[in-house]
């Protein structure tokens, strides 16, 4: 059985939860957080020597940190790794897009409104990621306008990717009404089978 260190407090680990619920597979959570230092020790630094989560422990014993790794590891012999080259190619497009443009401003954004983060210079710094981060929701939304899905008109992982910091993005002081086509998305994404909420997978996977 495949095990995941995280805390799906963060986006990047409740990404896993929901393609792991999406796909009903079996899995033993490891709850494993940044809070505590838990991501820095020795221990935590021999799984992944970035010291981040999440974290995959295949069924083998073999760790894959980086959750887009992790993410084509749960679901690639599933519906939500589409069989066409040209189509696994665009997934890794909006896969890398979601890590380069959109997470380090919207999901940043978001650490530091609900103090996940602390900083100083905390209202320069959202200053800073806002124009980058309305730039990665208009690229999605002129691409949704004309499809219902990222990818090949059916849901694969980069809609699992891009799903939790997008809807996290109003809390992250993006105005989402801007945005009508990913609204439209966002529920689509919410109304697939199996689908977790981000405070049902915080609550499954958080010891007391
Ligand atoms: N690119 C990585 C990012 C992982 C990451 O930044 N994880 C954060 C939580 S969202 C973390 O573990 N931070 C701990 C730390 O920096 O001390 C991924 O997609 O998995």
């Amino acid at each position: 059985m495949v095990r995941i260190y995280g805390d799906c407090l963060s986006g990047n680990c409740y990404k896993l939860k929901l393609v792991l619920e999406l796909l009903g597979t079996p899995h033993v959570w490891k709850f494993t957080t940044w809070k505590n230092g838990g991501t820095h020790t020795d221990a935590f630094r021999a799984i992944n020597p970035a010291g981040k989560v999440p974290v995959l422990e295949t069924s083998k014993g073999e760790m894959i940190p980086e959750s887009g790794a992790a993410l084509y590891y749960l679901a690639r012999d599933s519906h939500l790794w589409p069989q066409r080259e040209v189509d696994r190619a665009q997934v890794l497009r909006w896969m890398f897009f979601e890590q380069y443009s959109h997470e380090p401003n919207i999901a940043v954004s978001h650490s530091i409104l609900t103090g996940i983060y602390s900083l100083d210079n905390a209202e320069e710094r959202l200053a800073a990621l806002k124009p980058e981060g309305e730039e990665a929701l208009a690229t999605m939304e002129q691409h949704l306008a004309s499809n219902d899905w990222l990818v090949a008109g059916a849901p694969t992982i980069a809609d699992i990717a891009l799903y939790p910091y997008t809807s996290k993005a109003a809390v992250a002081g993006f105005e989402l009404e801007a945005y009508p086509a990913v609204v439209a998305w966002l529920g689509r994404v919410e109304r697939l089978l199996g689908f977790i909420s981000s405070d049902e997978a915080i609550a499954q996977t958080t010891p007391e």
